[in-house]
């Protein structure tokens, strides 16, 4: 793609969480934009309309934007009609460490969030677009700052009330919410229809012999006690000793 813009005379900008991994993927980009965008985009921005500028744009430091500074997106650019679900995202982050993942490599290890008004905005947003149905909230993990999803879900619930419950929502969040189900009601009062279990590393203790470790496996089906089972999926890894014992 990068090529082909060049082909035309086009300037490339790269971003998103492959450049922000590997930066050194996209050489050929113009400018390759590391990490999250808000409060940074000004600097890219100059840079496109100066023709020039830095080739790579990262972060200062490791700090990462707190997500009050997050605007509504532009749902309205997407031709929503090829699309079977809308994305709203309320953190970014995620305090556990399975080791096949690099969400906090990427977004932190505190999990920084949405305030509920943001939230019912971007609801606000797709609702006025006429979208109804599937929201997938796409969250690293949804409960990775249980206290504010706890206060956030009753909001979501009496908003949903209030327009008469046009979304079903669904989400990622890791298996310990299954050991919640004060949590687990209030997601399906809020109309949350299912879930992807993350996996929370047990694969890796059980390969070290941790007995207990296999428990949050049973999880799933906890969850799905509360929450129509209809449709579920999972996020599974296999640290690399287990696979060499195969
Ligand atoms: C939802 C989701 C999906 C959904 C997407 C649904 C949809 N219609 O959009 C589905 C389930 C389809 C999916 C599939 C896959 N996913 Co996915 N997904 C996510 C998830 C949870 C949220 C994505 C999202 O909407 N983020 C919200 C936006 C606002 O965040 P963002 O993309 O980071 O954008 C910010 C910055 O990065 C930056 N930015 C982003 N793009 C750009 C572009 C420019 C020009 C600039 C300047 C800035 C910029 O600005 C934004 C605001 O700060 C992320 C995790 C995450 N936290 O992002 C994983 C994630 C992106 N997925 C991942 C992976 C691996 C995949 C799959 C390859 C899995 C697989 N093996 O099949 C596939 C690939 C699908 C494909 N064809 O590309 C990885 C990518 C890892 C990496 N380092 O690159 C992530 C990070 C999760 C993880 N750590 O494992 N995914
Ligand atoms: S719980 Fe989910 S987001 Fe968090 S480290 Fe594990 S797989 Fe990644």
């Amino acid at each position: 793609m990068i090529s082909r813009a060049h082909r035309t005379g086009v300037r490339t900008v790269v971003g998103g969480p492959a450049a922000s991994s590997r930066p050194d993927e996209f050489a050929d980009a113009d400018h390759v934009f590391v990490g999250e965008a808000e409060g940074r985009l000004d600097a890219l921005v100059a840079a496109l309309e100066a023709g020039q500028g830095p080739h790579l744009l990262s972060p200062a430091g490791d700090a990462k934007p707190d997500l009050s500074t997050a605007r509504v997106p532009r749902f309205d650019l997407l031709d929503r009609a090829r699309y079977t679900s809308m994305s709203v995202q309320v953190s970014r982050g995620c305090p556990f460490q399975c080791e096949f993942c690099d969400i906090i490599e990427l977004y932190g290890r505190n999990p920084r969030v949405k305030s509920p008004d943001q939230v019912l905005h971007e609801l606000d947003a797709l609702h006025r677009l006429g979208w109804r149905g599937s929201i997938f909230v796409v969250d690293d993990n949804f409960i990775g700052n249980r206290r504010e999803a706890a206060k956030l879900l009753p909001e979501i619930a009496r908003w949903q009330d209030a327009h008469h419950h046009p979304f079903e929502l669904y989400t990622e969040a890791s298996v310990d919410l299954a050991a919640l189900p004060v949590l687990v009601e209030s997601m399906v009062t809020a109309g949350f229809t299912h879930g992807l279990p993350g996996n929370r590393d047990p694969l890796r203790r059980i390969a070290q012999g941790d007995a207990q470790a296999a428990e949050p496996q049973a999880a799933p089906a906890g969850i799905g006690h509360a929450a129509d089972p209809r449709r579920a999926g999972g996020v599974r890894g296999l640290h690399r000793r287990v696979r060499q014992r195969r």
